[in-house]
């Protein structure tokens, strides 16, 4: 059976544990391998040979870090449709969004690969004669990166590429779910020559691998993406040991749909962004509010099309919809669809786990759709993480904006409309990280910074400039060149 091993400081290995678990293909059960589970032990080496590393990593010019970065994005596009395969296969999206999902890891790479040749921090004038001011960016140090099994290769792009070309080394520990996707992509860094302990791959189910990151005094920094009841786990040990962290978390998009509204393309934009992935994005639309005058059409319209949402192994170029991570989600999900009946929701479509054509032995859950939801139900206020879709109607676009609101959650809002003057008055009113106007609340693009407000993160952004800011301290630098003492505040005024 092939092995999923640990990569630390530039050497495969079995973790201390010398346990495995089985990884499992999402759309029939089949086993795919197994993947070592790490240990406090294994963690230490990493964070040992990443800080060994990086002091002589700190020392390398930015721009020929960034070389490595460039040789990682062409090894990326070469091996585009081979790890597409294997992120069909192991994490269950289908084909199409798993070519997708690698090319945001090209264009990350090529991204912070320009970065190498920036990393701009600034001058600034000094009060005083004969003396200058500057701010630079240095390194944190180690930083630990943990990842999720929904965007794998992407989400671990966001991070380790800027953390390394900043001049940090990482200990990375990816979600269990996907260990292949991640074994793809470090062998991907070992075969550009990365120097070895600057990127080192720690599995491991569980709390104890992501525990010993946080508790680590020589982990500078946790970035993390997951589920809001983990990132508040950290956040809190982080908190005690005055750690820094970067947490981008949950969300409950809203697309809005007011009346002068293209319908046809709201529409598209609903089926795309709620069942796409199976809704399993942090960006997936989970709520439709729309507008009275319009909501029984938008219904009719949604209900007409979900037939053709095929389910299937995501292989199959004519799947649309590919199985939900692992059997848990799949119950989890069917509670919900469960919790909103009780609540009163209209069933529309879907609300049931899928049990006939040969899918019975993979995770797929046919895509749902509820109606008169209202704000206050819980399947409108509480993230899903699957393929159920609320309707909730509302009489303005201020109602609109008040529910979009309402959750707390703030990664990303849509609006569908035809007035500029609404569409700008949402922008600005809408809170949410991103926003989206006639687009659906999917398909962030890697230069622009991504997270979000309220429970969604904690004020940091992965990917775009903002992402150097995680990774990096400002140092502030003072150069008196006026060969005289000069007292700051005193001798000037
Ligand atoms: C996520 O779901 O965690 O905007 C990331 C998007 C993708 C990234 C999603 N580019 O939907």
């Amino acid at each position: 059976m092939k092995e999923f091993l640990n990569y630390i400081d530039g050497e495969w290995s079995v973790s201390s544990s010398g346990k495995f678990v089985e990884v499992l293909n999402p759309a029939n059960g089949e086993v795919l391998g197994k993947v070592t589970q790490s240990t406090k032990e294994d963690v230490d080496r990493a964070v040992q040979a990443g800080k060994r590393a990086q002091k002589e990593w700190s020392l390398v010019p930015a721009p020929e870090r960034a070389e490595y970065l460039y040789k990682v994005a062409f090894l990326l596009k070469e091996r585009k449709e081979e790890i597409a395969q294997v992120l069909t296969i192991e994490m269950g999206k289908v084909i199409e969004e798993g070519r997708g999902e690698v090319q945001e890891a090209i264009d990350m790479a090529f991204y912070m690969a320009g970065e190498g040749r920036r990393l701009l921090g600034d001058t600034i004038p000094s009060e005083l004669r004969n003396k200058f001011a500057m701010s630079v960016r240095i390194p944190v140090g180690v930083a630990g990166l943990i990842t999720p099994w929904n965007f794998p290769i992407a989400i671990a792009s966001w991070k380790s590429l800027p953390a390394l070309v900043t001049g940090n080394a990482v200990v990375w520990k990816p979600s269990t779910e996907t260990p292949m996707v991640a074994y793809e992509f470090a062998k991907i860094y070992e075969e550009v020559g990365l120097p070895k302990g600057l990127l080192n791959l720690v599995n491991g189910a569980g709390r104890e691998v992501g525990n010993a990151m946080v508790e680590h005094p020589d982990i500078d920094l946790i970035s993390f993406t997951g589920s809001n009841e983990v990132g508040s786990a950290i956040n809190g040990r982080a908190g005690e040991l005055l750690k820094r962290t970067s947490l981008e978390m949950g969300g409950k998009n809203a697309v809005t749909v007011l009346a002068d509204a293209d319908l046809d393309l709201a529409v598209d934009s609903i089926l795309w962004g709620a069942f796409g992935t199976s809704g399993q994005r942090c960006t997936a639309t989970s709520r439709v509010i729309v507008h009275e005058d319009v909501k029984v059409e938008i219904e009719k319209k949604l209900v007409d099309r979900i037939g053709e949402l095929i389910l299937g192994n995501g292989l199959d170029e004519k799947v649309k919809i590919g199985p939900v991570i692992n059997r848990p989600a799949l119950e989890n999900i069917d509670r919900y669809v469960r919790i909103g009946q009780k609540e009163g929701a209209k069933l529309l479509a879907g609300g049931h786990i899928v049990t006939e054509n040969g899918l019975e032995s993979g995770n797929f859950y046919a895509p749902t759709i509820f109606t008169d939801v209202t704000p206050e139900m819980r399947i409108a206020k509480e993230e899903i993480f699957g393929p159920v879709l609320s309707i909730i109607s509302v009489k303005s676009l201020e109602e609109a904006i008040e529910v979009n609101n309402s959750v707390e959650f703030g990664l990303s809002s849509s609006i569908f409309t035809a007035d500029v003057n609404l569409a700008f008055r949402a922008m600005r009113d809408l809170d949410s990280g991103l926003v989206y106007i006639n687009a659906g609340t999917t398909g962030a693009e890697i230069h622009l910074p991504f997270g979000g407000t309220k429970g969604t993160g904690n004020g940091h952004r992965d990917s775009g400039v903002a992402a150097l800011d995680v990774y990096t301290e400002w140092k502030s630098v003072y150069i008196d060149y006026s060969g005289k003492l000069q007292r700051a505040q005193i001798d000037n005024y």
